[in-house]
């Protein structure tokens, strides 16, 4: 053998190498169907892992088309806020959320590991694909982050209050030219001190806002 020909034999192999480790790689992302629906002609800010987003999402079964929830009757009818990319929702949806702009609705489709899985759990049936129609409404980046923290805190005195929040909202909400009425931040207000005011005293701390318990101040 030449040695060309050992070189272009070993080139080809690392080819085929390469190929198969890539072939063989599991990639979720390549399981989740999106369909964009409609995109809004502004967009400045894109979803991405660790924002806080807002959003509507009704879920139906791929097999029949029924549907087996709607943020829109559930939980008094308001969006609802959650932290993207982190588990905080089944993982068909924190992947077919990524890269989403404000105004943006999507539908999609993945399979059952990535939602209730080979069990189910009612009222979703063992092994369902699941379809879910969704629109998202804000991102707020890196709103996990200490940096967004102290901006939210405007006494910095290491707790949110509800006026702290609220105006924060405001402005995030100003900033992407949707600016909403009295009663839309009063509902989103209280979602949030629902989920983040875990001891009830109307105040977010440091401790209670970061999920990630790992950045310091
Ligand atoms: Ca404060
Ligand atoms: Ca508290």
């Amino acid at each position: 053998m030449s040695k060309f020909t050992f070189l272009f034999c070993s080139f080809i192999f690392l080819q085929m190498w390469l190929f198969f480790v890539v072939a063989a790689e599991d990639d979720p992302n390549s399981e989740v169907k999106i369909e964009v629906v409609f995109k809004p002609m502004e967009c400045n800010q894109k979803s991405k892992k660790g924002d806080l987003i807002n959003v509507h999402y009704d879920g139906y079964l791929a097999k029949d088309g029924s549907q087996f929830y709607c943020s829109r009757s559930d939980k008094a009818g308001h969006p609802q806020w959650f932290v993207l990319g982190v588990g905080q929702v089944i993982k068909g949806l924190d992947l077919g959320m990524n890269d989403m702009c404000p105004g943006e609705k999507r539908k999609i489709t993945f399979p059952p590991s990535l939602g209730f899985g080979e069990e189910g759990k009612a009222p979703v049936p063992p092994n369902a694909t699941l379809v879910f129609e969704v629109e998202l409404y804000s991102v707020s980046r890196g709103p996990r982050s200490m940096e967004a923290f102290r901006e939210i805190d405007l006494d910095q005195d290491k707790s949110l209050t509800k006026e702290e929040v609220k105006r924060y909202l405001k402005l995030d909400y100003e900033r992407t030219g949707t600016p909403k009425d009295e009663a839309f931040y009063d509902k989103i207000m209280a979602d949030i001190f629902h989920k983040n005011d875990h001891d009830r005293n109307g105040l977010i701390t440091t401790k209670e806002y970061n999920v990630y318990q790992h950045d310091e101040l």
